[in-house]
């Protein structure tokens, strides 16, 4: 009895399993497989398969024979087995020690002059199953796969390239795809082919933003404001002109501007950065400082009694000596919050300018002034995200599909697809997030017309080079199949090959 947890990837195989009058089960021997892992079981342990190994992966579904290939090794059993067993194997059953006789765990697959040619048909059929009964093993290779062994005790498999595979992903597969004995603990395949990743870093981009100017005369994502202790419930967003100072107009009382940009077309490496503001009031001999602040604000509403928190690293320092154009460089603190933005756009709560000592006054002009020129600028200089594994196709169905693939760093990255001979492209913005230390991006494509191969691509941002293009199919519209029927059928199609 094979129980699956698909929400924990726990799978459960029971061997000679009995229901009792009670409702309860007797078992001869249970093995639980957590299939978030690589892990083998210990050396010398059986399972309700006596190699030891689970019997679910390779098992043959009606979905994948649908779909037109099986991207997995297809379990077997033979009649007669020798005393011995072989990675991935962990026990034997046997008393004979043979050459003739197969060690447990040993694949094989079906030799190169064996005439596969056929159609799947749209539904198991009986007819076609016999078939296979007469498959003998004469017509089968043994094939040596010690290569692909990345440890003993686990089923993690060496893949092309040389690094190692991982359990989420369906990369391209390095034995082929043929029939072998034995599968590995990988989770329940699909048959999604995986595109050559085309990791050509692109230099360096510059981009700045300023209202109305740049990246384009539509860009409004910077606010800006200031903060005043005197007036504490005052606001003034709407200000042309931006008032800093640590002492004015009263004695001590501080004047804190505010200043955002929104960043979340870009993303990356940040590399340097420069703010620059047209200053309309200097303060030859003081100095301001940035920092961050740490929490949202509204331009149109925030006042001294509701100001955000400020941050306590310095981010650059503005020396407004003179009026006109000044050009504040953002030190590594800046450049480290800027990273912290752009990894995470819904973090962007902008910048402080403060001094809460200094006694005389700066100004410049804000987002607001007519001469849009003169506005508040941001460049930044940062390297766009490049993919570094991927990307591949899981859980196809016969509507819908979830492109995956990652990158180095945070990306807003789009799949496009189109169906295989079409010339159109659609496109979907992919959610970029960290799944263990390592960032992944996932799209669902929706809509997807049923048995049809599609082509895809991928960019890790808008400034990334796209993949080269790959296909996958969805599968067939299947409407009314018991879940367990898959699996039923799979059992029986394993005397049918060899017993
Ligand atoms: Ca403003
Ligand atoms: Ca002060
Ligand atoms: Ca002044």
């Amino acid at each position: 009895m094979l129980v699956l947890d698909r929400d924990n990837c726990v799978l459960c195989e029971v061997y000679a399993a009995y229901p009792q009058a009670n409702g309860s089960w007797t078992a001869g021997s249970s093995a639980i497989f957590d299939l978030k892992s690589h892990a083998l079981r210990p050396a010398g342990w059986t399972s309700a398969d006596p190699a030891g190994l689970p019997i679910l992966p390779g098992l043959v579904r009606y979905d994948e024979v649908a779909s037109g290939e099986i991207w997995h090794a297809i379990r077997f059993t033979a009649p007669q087995t020798r005393r011995a067993y072989v990675w991935p194997g962990r026990h034997y059953a046997s008393s004979l020690t043979g050459s003739q006789y197969p060690p447990m765990g040993q694949r094989f697959r079906l030799r190169a002059g064996y005439d596969i040619s056929g159609a799947p048909d749209q539904r198991w059929n009986n007819d076609n199953l016999h078939q296979l009964s007469s498959l003998s093993g004469a017509q089968f290779e043994a094939v040596d796969v010690s290569g692909l062994q990345l440890s003993a005790d686990s089923g993690q498999v060496r893949v092309r390239g040389g690094a190692a595979s991982t359990p989420t992903s369906t990369r391209t597969p390095t034995a082929t795809p043929t029939r072998t004995v034995t599968a590995t603990p990988t989770r329940t395949p699909t048959p999604g082919v995986a595109a050559t990743p085309t990791p050509t870093q692109a230099g360096a981009k510059v981009k700045s933003f300023q209202n109305g100017v740049v990246p384009s005369t539509s860009y409004a994502g910077n606010i800006d404001t200031y903060v005043a202790e005197a007036t504490p419930a005052a606001n003034y967003g709407a200000a042309m002109t931006v008032v800093v100072t640590g002492s004015d107009p009263a004695a001590g009382k501080d004047r804190w501007a505010l200043l955002k940009w929104d960043l979340s077309s870009i993303s990356g490496w940040v590399q340097s950065a420069t703010m620059t503001l047209n200053i309309t009031d200097h303060s030859a001999g003081q100095t301001y400082e940035l920092y961050e602040a740490l929490a949202s604000w509204s331009e149109t509403t925030v006042t001294w009694g509701s100001k955000p928190a400020r941050g306590s690293v310095v981010l650059g320092v503005a020396a407004p000596n003179k009026t006109g154009t000044l050009v504040v460089t953002l030190n590594a603190g800046g450049l480290a919050a800027l990273q912290r933005w752009l990894n995470t756009p819904g973090k962007n709560f902008g910048f402080y300018l403060v001094n809460t000592a200094n006694t005389d006054t700066l100004a410049f002009d804000s987002s607001e002034v007519a001469t849009a020129t003169l506005r508040p600028k941001l460049s930044v200089t940062y390297k766009p995200p490049i993919l570094t594994k991927g990307p591949w196709i899981e859980s196809p169905t016969a509507t819908s599909a979830n492109a995956l693939w990652e990158t180095d760093i945070y990306g807003k990255g789009t799949v496009s697809y189109r169906v295989k001979g079409t010339s159109t492209w659609s496109s979907k913005t992919a959610a970029t997030t960290l799944v263990s230390g390592k960032w992944q991006a996932k799209a669902a494509l929706t809509g997807l017309a049923a048995k049809t191969t599609y082509e895809y691509r991928v960019r890790a941002s808008a400034d990334s080079a796209w993949t080269s293009i790959a296909t996958f199919a969805t599968t067939a519209a299947v409407t009314a199949v018991a879940p367990t029927g898959d699996m039923a059928t799979g059992i029986l199609f394993m005397p049918l090959l060899q017993r």
